[in-house]
């Protein structure tokens, strides 16, 4: 059964047999490391449990601060680690913590709540919530994952329901102008292959022949030495990958072994791989001696 915490049941009381947990933590903050990460506590018991652990620096507890008021003060076994806490205004009960941005920190508060009671789960949860339909909430997750300004915008814009808001204007033009609303379906049907794209980006594999300086153009366009670029052919054998953008779209730029006939069993593994990397590329650069 799914479980969400707050939610009357039929009967208009909070759910307490059928449903154990009382409280949920997450981390809202993309995983990776920043200087301060947010972890959500919510659910009937979240200002309960957050107040437990949460070791003020001045007199009042946390269940004594009025909504919207920042508290310093340290979550986490031992020293444990200094955050600010705020109990939000919200439907459901709702705490945040900011704490520190590495890795280890977000785990000591995490652990020690999960220890008080709250039951960890997904940052999804949150997103699915915040969001109107599934589209804004897998825009709004993707989001976090930007890796550029023009991506997050689309993202944005998606996350704040531009597809639902296309949805209406075909609706709408279907039986007044069908002509039109064909073009609407080939224009989203367009954009879909750049919508999948974001964020990961499109895949471009340099292949060809050995010693042709595809080692060099990769280092070329990532702007340091990637790959290592040597007269001897058959030097490159292994998959070598940046990430970059051109006019804000992401790139994926995958070096390959180069091409040719070899008893070189390593080699031939490489040849193997940059066959395998073609395959699913969205776009193959193939160098060639002229
Ligand atoms: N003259 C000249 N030499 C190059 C150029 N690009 C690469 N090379 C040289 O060609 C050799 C092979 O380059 P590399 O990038 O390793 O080729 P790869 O085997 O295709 O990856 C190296 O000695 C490079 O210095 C270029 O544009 N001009
Ligand atoms: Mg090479």
């Amino acid at each position: 059964m799914t479980c969400h915490p707050g939610e009357p049941d039929d009967t208009g009381s909070r759910r307490t047999e059928s449903c154990p947990v009382r409280a949920f933590v997450t981390r809202l903050t993309p995983e990776g490391r920043g200087a301060i990460a947010v972890v959500r506590i919510w659910g009937p018991d979240a200002v309960d449990v957050a107040s437990a652990l949460f070791r003020p620096q001045g007199q009042l507890r946390l269940d004594q601060t009025a909504p919207s008021r920042l508290r310093l003060g340290r979550i986490g076994e031992a020293l444990g680690d200094e955050v600010v806490a705020v109990v939000l205004e919200a439907a459901v009960p709702t705490v945040e913590v900011q704490c520190h941005g590495g890795a280890a920190a977000v785990e000591l508060v995490i652990t020690a709540l999960e220890k008080a009671g709250a039951q960890r789960c997904d940052r999804w949860r949150v997103t699915e919530q915040a969001a109107s339909d599934r589209l804004s909430a897998e825009a709004l997750n993707d989001l976090a994952h930007a890796p550029t300004i023009l991506t997050a915008e689309i993202l944005l814009d998606q996350a704040q329901g531009a597809f639902r808001r296309e949805l209406v204007r075909l609706t709408e033009a279907i039986d007044q102008q069908p002509v039109q609303a064909l073009a609407v379906v080939e224009e989203l049907i367009r954009r879909a292959a750049v919508g999948v794209r974001l964020p990961p980006g499109w895949g471009v594999v340099i292949a060809g022949p050995p010693n042709l300086g595809k080692g060099r153009f990769l280092n070329g366009l990532a702007g340091f030495p990637r790959a290592i670029v040597d007269p001897a052919p058959g030097t490159t054998r292994d998959v070598v990958t940046i990430r970059t953008s051109f006019g804000g779209w992401p790139v994926e730029i995958v070096d390959t072994a180069g091409l040719r006939r070899t008893e070189d069993a390593i080699e031939n593994l490489g040849i193997a791989m940059s066959q395998r990397e073609q395959e699913r590329a969205d776009l193959v650069l193939l160098v060639l001696d002229r």
